[in-house]
């Protein structure tokens, strides 16, 4: 099949989960047209896959106030879909890529392709709900030819707040096992803590939906009971208020903000424990790859997360906010070596029985053949 996959290029799990399937896809003999306004990061694929990115420009001009990147996005579109014949357009984010990828094909009847949409969480829960959103969100899933969510939760959440009718199917996110594998990595964990501490960790886009102080309160109570380091990966708008509450909590030589970083496997193959407070994930693709690099991660019990973990036994879960609870967990998962091993062992083994690329990206690919 001829796809073209649309995407944000930025340090986010719809972006990560777009370009990755897109490999995947190429790798299965597909061609493979990702569209984006700049280069998506984790687009390195083989030399010798049919992987094609196009880059979309975007019109700045100070009578048209405002960004006008989902118009730019439906153009490139149109362009690409006439140029090679495309068969789908899968758009990943419902505001503006679904719109942008229904525009595109009703600007150009002449290349009837299929929209495939997949909701991956804030476009429903956050940007599809503001007022003036809501009924171009809603329009665009369902004038998609399919639409997917990447977990129950979200498939609830979409229906609840949109009173969709149209199917949605469940095709949950998927790992690289090879990729994200404990040990692979170079690890500089004697850099990080010299004196053999423990190493936690957080990732995110340090969204207010992260809660990445809960992240500070709960190291703050670990460092109550052991030497230990933890390193912040990523940033956004709630990293200087974690950054005060870690130096007002006097615990900011222990804390590294690293800010964005591309190979994040070399941080997770090196720590000891990942914390995942958010107010809710739809599911958590950051959790999954620390699992697949045999980490425990203590997470929430905010939206589909309890679907990714099982409580005590591949990870913790704790009510959203319980900063006690989850230091609690973080302190008996940290003492005792063994049965963090055991429980990151059971982790991978999660992520290799369920959540293997060559499980789910066939069901995408099942998906298409269907509305073709
Ligand atoms: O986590 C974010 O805020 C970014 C957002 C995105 O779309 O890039 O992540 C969402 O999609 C990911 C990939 O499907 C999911 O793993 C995340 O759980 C989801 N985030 C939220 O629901 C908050």
């Amino acid at each position: 099949m001829k796809i073209g996959i649309i995407c944000a290029p930025t340090y986010g799990g719809s972006g990560v989960v777009a370009t990755e399937l897109g490999r995947f896809l190429a790798r299965r003999g597909h061609q493979v047209h990702v569209i984006s306004t700049a280069m998506p990061f984790r687009l390195d694929a083989e030399p010798a896959d049919e992987i094609f990115f196009h880059e979309v420009q975007t019109v700045n001009y100070p009578v048209l106030p405002g960004d006008l990147a989902g118009i730019s996005i439906a153009g490139k579109t149109v362009q690409v879909a006439q140029d090679y014949k495309l068969d789908i357009v899968h758009a990943h984010y419902a505001i503006p890529h679904a719109i942008s990828a229904w525009l595109a094909r009703e600007t150009s009847p002449s290349t009837p392709f299929k929209v495939v949409t997949t909701l991956h969480g804030t476009d429903i829960t956050l940007v599809g709900r503001a007022p003036s959103f809501f009924p171009i969100a809603r329009f665009a899933i369902e004038h998609s030819d399919a639409v997917t969510t990447v977990s129950n939760w979200l498939k609830d959440e979409t229906i609840r707040e949109f009173g969709i009718t149209t199917p949605i199917h469940v095709i949950p996110n998927f790992v690289d096992i090879s990729k994200f594998k404990r040990g692979l990595a170079p690890c500089r964990k004697s850099h990080y803590a010299p004196k053999g501490e423990k190493i936690l960790m957080h990732m995110s886009n340090f969204r207010p939906v992260k809660r990445v102080q809960d992240v500070i309160r709960v190291f703050h109570k670990v460092l109550q009971e052991m030497p230990a380091k933890l390193l912040m990966i990523g940033d956004g708008p709630e990293r200087d208020g974690a950054y005060m509450l870690a130096k007002e909590l006097q615990i900011g030589q222990h804390v590294y903000f690293l800010g964005k970083q591309e190979h994040i496997e070399n941080f997770l193959s090196c720590s000891d424990l990942m914390l995942f407070p958010s107010e809710y994930e739809s599911f958590g693709l950051a959790a999954l790859e620390a699992m697949s690099s045999e980490m425990v991660v203590i997470a929430s019990r905010g939206g589909g997360l309890p679907d990714l973990i099982n409580d005590g036994v591949d990870g913790y879960l704790a009510d959203v906010g319980d900063v006690d609870t989850m230091a609690c967990k973080a302190i008996e998962a940290l003492r005792d070596d063994d049965r963090r091993k055991r429980m990151g062992q059971a982790a991978r083994e999660k992520a290799r029985s369920q959540y293997l690329p060559e499980a789910i990206v066939p069901q995408y690919e099942r998906l298409y053949e269907s509305v073709l």
